[in-house]
């Protein structure tokens, strides 16, 4: 099967259609690895939408650390550099130190992040390196077999935590963007999600406004955290895991933006 599956469909009535949908070009035009219903690829596609419409494809540098997006070199027609689980915010102060005039952004799940990558998040953070921050926060290890995640909610069943954790001895689901817009280093720290059209358009707008800070240069950290799903790691449909987002997660992580900049 050709990986360009879309190759070969035609519209008989091109010349009448509007068109309503369109890759970008900064997305490769072939196959996303990502289960069925994952938040990631929605994220991906809007990532690459923002490079093309702020025209920075030629000076943009991605970080993917490890994770279910440790493919997304694969999908993302820009400049990529992997990064150890949960160092990618080390590579990117690294990276835009040596090279300011590129836009720099990691990519980074939940047990990368607020798991391993911790202490280079918060300090990343604490110095204000001029860098977007995507966090997609999926409540589990979705690469590796679903394990618990520092975000993952009280009671919820994984494979680590086969009778729900209980906080008593896992402790409390980590609310890492509010402990991060504490830090005087972040810009800008906003919670979104994409669950319907109306949270996709959301969380693009986060995502542009993000972007356009740093070239500004108005100096600290974006965080963009996107509140997603794991169909398969929850063991759900994607519709339900969609439905649980709402009726259980975002009260736990509620959505809307948690630090906003000062006006100058
Ligand atoms: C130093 C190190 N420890 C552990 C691993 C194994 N590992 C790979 S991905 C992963 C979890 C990723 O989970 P998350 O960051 O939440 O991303 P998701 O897959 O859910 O998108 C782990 C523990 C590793 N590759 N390197």
């Amino acid at each position: 099967m050709s990986d360009t599956f879309n190759e070969g469909i035609t519209c008989e009535f091109l010349d009448d259609c509007d068109i309503v949908w369109d890759r970008p070009d900064s997305l490769l035009d072939t196959r996303l690895h990502y289960c069925p219903g994952c938040g990631h690829s929605v994220v991906h596609r809007l990532l690459m939408e923002v490079v093309d419409e702020l025209g920075i494809r030629d000076r943009t540098i991605g970080i993917a650390p490890v994770g279910c997006s440790v493919f997304a070199y694969n999908y993302l027609n820009i400049d990529m550099q992997q990064a150890a689980h949960g160092r990618a915010t080390a590579v990117a102060t690294g990276i835009k130190r040596v090279r300011p005039d590129r836009i720099v952004f990691t990519y980074q799940g939940d047990g990368d992040l607020a798991a391993i990558g911790t202490g280079e998040t918060i300090h990343t953070v604490n110095r204000g390196e001029n860098i977007v921050i995507i966090f997609i926060n999926n409540g589990i290890y979705g690469m590796t077999g679903g394990q618990m995640a520092p975000t993952t909610l009280p009671g919820v069943k994984t494979s680590t935590t086969t009778s729900g954790r209980d906080v008593s001895i896992h402790g409390h689901p980590l609310k890492i963007a509010e402990m991060l817009a504490l830090l005087p280093g972040a810009y800008y720290v906003t919670r979104t999600s994409v669950i319907s059209a109306n949270h996709v358009r959301k969380t693009k707008k986060a995502l542009l406004k993000a972007f356009k800070y740093q070239m500004e240069g108005k100096g600290g950290v974006s965080f963009v955290e996107v509140v997603s799903n794991c169909p398969a790691g929850w063991k759900m449909t994607p519709v339900d895991s969609n439905k649980w987002l709402e009726t259980n997660v975002f009260d736990n992580f509620p959505l809307g933006d948690i630090k906003l900049p000062v006006k100058d």
